[in-house]
């Protein structure tokens, strides 16, 4: 680290700090640098906090880890007061629960929602940034901090005839605010990852008939979600500090029942007694049933198959069970967590189409074309992902050093220092950003050491009279290397998923996230941070 140049000339701006988004990432930034007193500024596109769980408010959407420990824990009051009322609240509730978060810590005043971020360009003359809004508004600040989340920008896949469709049009991350009512209507799903998991069985509830469009089946688990029994909760509030310092010390910041290193060192007989205990459990702690599913070929295809087991035992019809099997490595895209999934097809107003043997060829007025089949529908539902971690940072024009843009400096794969900060994008954070754990761990507890992180480092440049940071680019290679090899080492970037970014059209596909587990990487933090922030460039 370097520290130099006086700071004092520096002009004027609006903020010291402007905040992309007010998801969890950016209403605990918020609150962090203004009790530093910083003067902070939150801009977000929707009408209110909650960021996901503002979004994402499709029928059946929860939440598909453990809500005790996915929740803040930055405030014990916070922690102590909040009553969860299930292991997987629906999204209203975690909705309920941003909004509770910023009334008790009074956010509301320094955010500004129907906000849209276009763009954000660095001056290197007065050492800041001009952010601008798409209604034209422009803000200046010292820092910009994106909290624009990892699963925000919704991907619409380019159907040719979709504007032709003469029914609704639903995304799964874009539902109505009041509801749809599906009543007596002929509905179609195109997806089957965690939402269309969630929302399918709902739909179907409700629809004269559904039809589902899948690409690739999923594995999904049991949530059996039940209500929280207030005993349990009272354990979980007493100890809630070294529970959660026990879930920080775990690979992916859950508090998960680890089982064997080997699903191979077992006998057979008691792998699948173990699959089965874990399977009654319900929820992704399946994922920690044994330790090698990532590394041994053979070890993960007995996951696989119980869980192709478990099909063929609920899904009556042989044919629909067979197209439900997933062949893909288990856990080698996101586990789903779902409810009724697969007795959902046995329902008698429940279709499965296979778009591997029947290509949707196109959207038409009355349906879907597909196989040469028109499927004639009032209602389609996209449950078709996002453009994952980088896609709501690239649809902002971010230009930096020189004016670099970060939008081509990624083209071919986002390369970012600690997920943290971008070499030639200075006093520019990301929260959970590409090569950070992020999405492969528990996403609050990961949120919060980042905003840590980021508001300990400007406590420390404030103290050091420093006003610009910005990683090496040295620095930054090493750790795309290393992030790199790590990725390597695991089967999971072996397959086509959002963490490598195929399921979108014309994305280079790179493994994003940091598969090095939790524990590592905070330890590489605090390493660097220690070491008098190593590899970054302060002044
Ligand atoms: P996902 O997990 O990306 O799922 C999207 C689904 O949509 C998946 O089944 C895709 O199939 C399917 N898809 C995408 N494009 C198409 C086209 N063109 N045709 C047919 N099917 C398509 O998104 P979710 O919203 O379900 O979940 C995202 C994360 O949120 C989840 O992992 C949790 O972390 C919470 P594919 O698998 O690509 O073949």
């Amino acid at each position: 680290m370097t520290v130099a140049a006086e700071t004092a000339d520096l002009p004027a701006t609006d903020f010291d700090a402007i905040v992309v988004g007010a998801g969890f990432g950016g209403m605990y930034m918020l609150y962090r640098l203004r009790e530093q007193g910083m003067r902070v500024r939150v801009l977000e596109a929707g009408s209110s906090v909650g960021g996901t769980w503002f979004w994402n408010r499709y029928p059946g959407a929860r939440v598909d880890t453990e809500t005790m420990f996915y929740s803040y824990q930055f405030s014990d009051e916070l922690q102590q007061e909040w009553d969860w009322s299930e292991r997987y609240p629906s999204r209203d509730e975690l909705w309920a629960y941003a909004r509770h978060v910023a009334d008790r810590f009074d956010l509301w005043p320094d955010m500004q929602f129907d906000t849209r971020v276009a763009a954000a360009t660095w001056d290197e003359d007065s050492l800041s940034w001009t952010v601008e809004t798409e209604s034209g508004d422009r803000l200046s600040s010292r820092y910009v901090v994106m909290a624009t989340g990892c699963l925000s920008s919704f991907n619409v896949p380019k159907f040719p005839g979709l504007e032709s469709f003469a029914g609704d049009v639903y995304h799964t991350a874009r539902w109505p605010e009041d509801g749809v009512d599906f009543t007596g209507r002929r509905v179609a799903v195109i997806g089957t990852g965690s939402s269309g998991v969630q929302t399918i069985p709902v739909v179907a509830e409700q629809a004269a008939h559904l039809t589902v469009f899948q690409r690739t089946p999923n594995y999904v688990i049991p949530a059996h979600n039940r209500p929280l029994d207030p005993d349990e909760v009272a354990k979980i509030r007493a100890n809630y500090p070294a529970l959660r310092a026990q879930a920080r010390q775990t690979f992916s910041g859950n508090i998960f029942e680890l089982g064997g290193p080997s699903a191979l060192a077992v006998s057979e007989e008691e792998r699948n007694a173990e699959y089965e205990r874990r399977w009654e459990t319900g929820g992704l702690a399946f994922m920690a049933a044994y330790a090698d599913f990532m590394t041994s070929e053979a070890a993960n295809e007995t996951a696989s198959e119980f869980v192709r087991g478990k099909i063929r035992e609920i899904v009556k019809d042989p044919e629909t069970a067979e197209l439900l099997c997933p062949r893909q490595l288990f856990m080698c895209k996101r586990l789903c967590v779902g409810t009724d999934y697969y007795e959902t097809y046995n329902r008698d107003n429940v279709d499965l189409i296979d778009v591997n043997a029947s290509p949707i060829e196109e959207i038409v007025p009355e349906g879907i074309r597909a196989g040469g089949k028109v499927y004639e529908i009032d209602a389609l539902v996209l449950a078709t992902g996002f453009d994952a971690m980088t896609g709501a940072l690239n649809r902002i024009d971010i230009c930096g050093v020189g004016g670099s843009s970060l939008r081509d400096l990624w083209a071919d794969g986002p390369r970012a220092y600690l997920g943290l900060m971008v070499a030639n994008f200075p006093n520019l954070f990301t929260i959970t950003g590409p090569g950070s754990p992020s999405v492969l761990t528990n996403m609050i507890p990961s949120i919060e050491q980042h905003v840590d992180w980021v508001a300990d480092c400007l406590a420390h440049m404030d103290a050091q009279g420093a006003a610009r940071i910005e990683p090496e680019a040295s620095a930054q290679d090493g750790w795309v290397a290393h992030v790199n090899e790590v990725a390597d080492l695991s089967m999971r970037s072996s397959c086509e998923s959002w963490y490598l970014g195929s399921n979108i059209e014309g994305k280079t596909r790179v493994f994003m996230p940091y598969i090095g587990g939790f524990p590592a990487y905070v330890r590489k933090c605090e390493e660097i941070v220690d070491a008098g922030y190593a590899g970054f460039d302060m002044r």
